[in-house]
């Protein structure tokens, strides 16, 4: 038996599907015999492509689980959009927030706070 392990994409899963940790996947392989002949497999779980029966016929098909452990991960960028001066010597200021699920999970509950008045007091009102 010749064996060739595989990785996909250097091992890495782009975006693991955010929500979704747990997924069941099967892998099909093909091959073509000196006289054109095409076979080909669909995996099963496990390490032998016989299956458990031992019977030499690779007829098993069965996903193979995979449990990412969850990971969640949450990002905040602010910035100052506009800032303007009023004739009343006050000023309007605009920020954007931009927050970013950098994990592997939904979260939840999101707040954002801004405590405008630990940094602008007296002037806010
Ligand atoms: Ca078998
Ligand atoms: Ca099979």
């Amino acid at each position: 038996m010749a064996t060739k392990a595989f990785s996909l994409a250097d091992g890495k899963l782009a975006g693991c599907g955010v929500g979704q940790t747990d997924f069941v996947n099967t892998a099909t392989t093909t091959g073509t015999a000196p006289d054109g002949t095409v076979v080909t497999d669909v995996s099963v779980d496990g390490s032998d492509p016989d299956g458990t029966d031992g019977d030499n016929n690779p007829d098993e098909e069965s996903g193979t689980p995979v449990s990412i452990a969850p990971n969640p991960g949450l990002g905040l960028a602010k910035r100052n959009v506009k800032t303007e001066l009023l004739p009343d010597g006050s000023a309007n200021v605009t920020f954007e927030f931009n927050l970013e699920n950098f994990g592997n999970v939904n979260l939840n509950n999101l707040t954002l706070t801004d405590d405008l008045a630990a940094t602008f007091l007296p002037l806010v009102q």
